[in-house]
């Protein structure tokens, strides 16, 4: 019997699939590789099925033989495993971010006369149309909460973008660039109070309250599928951060940061030029176990965000509350600085490492912006925070507009700077 090989996510499944298996069961015993979560979202976008009942799906399908693991994008690691006679394929990739692949495979089976077989591709149906379709359809909260903790399993670092609205939110689901054999994209949205605020015209002081802030996220939630993290301030009194945590989790919102700081909290990016005081760490421990008290389902994420490196308190400090925090029960820890250089917050990240290999370890490179991300997870780092950029880029650009109108008494000369009327008209689907 003939050995043959063929690869697949099996995320979605459809005729075309069947047609490639069918052509491949008549050369021979079939071995399907099926991509694990690992690859998918780090190459394409998170998938919908996980990879063991993806593998139960397709070992389900006449003709298949066994199902391995693929955990990369490249064959050649499984090939030379099985050494197979034949690898079969939809003739879609000769060109576009598959055609490297293709290319290696071919190169591969020429060492034990192996043939690659390319099966005509079925028409009128695609992955991404199918994608799309399933994005209409939306999620629930009970979907979307459970997200980010298979997101922070599967991915070495996630990429999370703030959203203040639901147009932001929408940038954030959207936005997909493809460079080489990757789809890259934002992996899920933070709900900033900084951009809360000032998008109200408010102070980041905790002066927008409970329901305006969740007001906003409700109209995030309503247009987006992506895990969402919500900028909890200090989490206020430990009684109301128990209503505060149930409220978040009844929406689907998959985690909560909280701050170790007490009194009028400021912007933590103001540093030691104002006061701001740093909690007790019995204190904040204290409303951290309350928060993991309160919640109702095993989903819900409670991260304790540690404000040591802010207030110059010292990595000994921030180290030592790290391990308290973990203690009273926080599923991660947010480490902030506002230093230019990213030195401290790689230096904490080693030694919170060293310690504790697991606990999710996030990072907010606001000031710290030349650190890439390959860097921060290198350090230990498992999320990666953009604060602020929606807000503070298109701030410029409103205030640049209204110059220019004002300026110019009429609206002609600011026109270059702005998107076509029939552009935002149909920006968003469903208006005509
Ligand atoms: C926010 O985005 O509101 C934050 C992060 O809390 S920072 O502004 O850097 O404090
Ligand atoms: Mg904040």
């Amino acid at each position: 019997m003939k050995k043959v090989y063929l690869a697949m996510s099996a995320d979605i499944i459809h005729h075309g699939h069947i047609n490639v298996i069918n052509e491949a069961r008549k050369l021979g015993d079939v071995t399907i590789g099926i991509l694990t979560d690992e690859v998918i979202a780090t190459y394409k976008r998170f998938p919908v099925i996980e990879f063991e009942q993806r593998k139960q799906i397709v070992e389900n399908i006449k003709g298949v033989n066994r199902v391995i693991p693929q955990d990369t994008l490249d064959y050649v690691p499984n090939l030379l495993k099985l050494k197979p006679d034949y690898v079969v394929h939809g003739d879609d990739w000769k060109t576009g971010i598959q055609k490297e692949v293709r290319e290696k495979v071919i190169e591969t089976l020429k060492q034990w006369n192996g043939e690659l077989v390319e099966v005509a591709y079925t028409e009128g149906v695609s992955v991404r149309m199918l994608d799309q379709a399933l994005h209409e359809i939306g999620t629930t909260p009970e979907v979307r909460i459970k997200r980010l903790r298979r997101l922070l399993e599967v991915k070495p670092v996630a990429r999370f973008m703030e959203a203040h609205n639901g147009l932001t939110g929408l940038i954030v689901e959207k936005l997909t660039i493809s460079r080489g054999d990757r789809i890259k994209q934002f992996d899920g949205m933070w709900v900033s109070s900084l951009c809360d605020s000032t998008a109200k015209g408010k102070p980041d002081i905790e002066l927008v309250d409970s329901s305006s802030r969740l007001a906003t996220l409700n109209d995030i939630l309503e247009v987006t599928t992506k895990p969402i993290i919500m900028d909890g301030d200090t989490g206020g009194h430990e009684e109301h951060f128990a209503y505060f945590v149930r409220s978040l989790e009844r929406l689907g919102v998959s985690a909560v940061i909280i701050e170790d700081k007490i009194g009028l909290k400021k912007n933590s990016l103001f540093g030691t030029d104002i006061k701001q005081e740093q909690d007790s760490i019995e204190n904040f421990s204290a409303k951290i176990t309350r928060g993991k008290q309160s919640q109702v389902t095993e989903d819900f994420m409670i991260i304790a965000r540690i404000e040591s490196l802010i207030l110059k308190a010292g990595l000994e400090d921030a180290l030592k509350r790290a391990h308290a925090y973990i203690e009273a029960g926080a599923d991660g820890i947010m480490i902030h600085s506002k230093e230019q250089e990213p030195d401290e917050i790689f230096r904490f990240c080693r030694e919170f490492r060293s310690v504790n290999k697991d606990i999710p370890l996030i990072v907010v490179p606001t000031t710290y912006s030349g650190a890439r991300e390959s860097e921060l997870a290198e350090a230990g780092a498992n999320l990666v925070i953009y604060a602020n950029h929606l807000l503070r880029s298109a701030y410029p650009a409103m205030l640049e507009t209204a110059r220019c109108i004002l300026e110019n008494e009429r609206a002609y000369e600011s026109e270059k700077g702005c998107m076509p009327i029939k552009d935002i008209i149909t920006l968003i689907p469903g208006g005509c």
